[in-house]
């Protein structure tokens, strides 16, 4: 393949990741979902990590999802610091309020079930997902496509 053809199979990866991200921004307020594209040709590999940020903060904190469920399982965060989980298992995991199956205990309405604090599909192995607590309290949570794994969102 020659470098033409190269430059240009890069150029629309650039693009189709910006009309992604338009997307993401655009129908997804108050959540962060991070998209990773990877393209290989006999020429060049390309690798482009794009990240959408909905909100800035100091604080917060982040939240592995593996087989074995959420890691940290306890956090203790500050109202209006940003949470992010990000699935290092092979398979899709979905965070939500608990109860499964209500998801209504986080008290903010919105989202898709019960409340706003929920991703509200699995995120895809490597994908991150996150949610900015601004409620005072101490929050359970579930993995909604494995309801026995659990973990608490102290915030302050
Ligand atoms: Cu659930």
């Amino acid at each position: 393949m020659n470098k033409q053809v190269t430059w240009v199979l890069a150029i629309v990866v650039v693009a189709l990741i910006g009309l992604s991200v338009y997307y993401s921004q655009s129908g997804n307020q108050g959540y962060t979902y991070t998209t990773t594209t990877t393209t290989q040709t006999s020429a060049l590999t390309t690798t482009t990590t794009t990240t959408t940020t909905s909100t800035t903060s100091t604080g917060g904190a982040t939240i592995e999802i593996t087989a074995s469920g959420f890691s940290p399982k306890a956090v203790t965060v500050k109202s209006g610091d940003t949470v992010t989980w990000i699935n290092k298992d092979s398979v899709a995991h979905w965070t939500a309020s608990a109860v499964h199956p209500t998801h209504a205990v986080y008290p903010e309405p919105g989202g898709c079930i019960g409340s706003k604090f929920d991703a509200c599909r699995g995120l895809a192995p490597g994908e991150s997902w996150s949610f900015t607590f601004t409620k005072i309290g101490s929050w359970i949570y579930h993995d909604h496509l494995f309801p026995s794994n659990t973990g608490t969102i102290v915030v302050q």
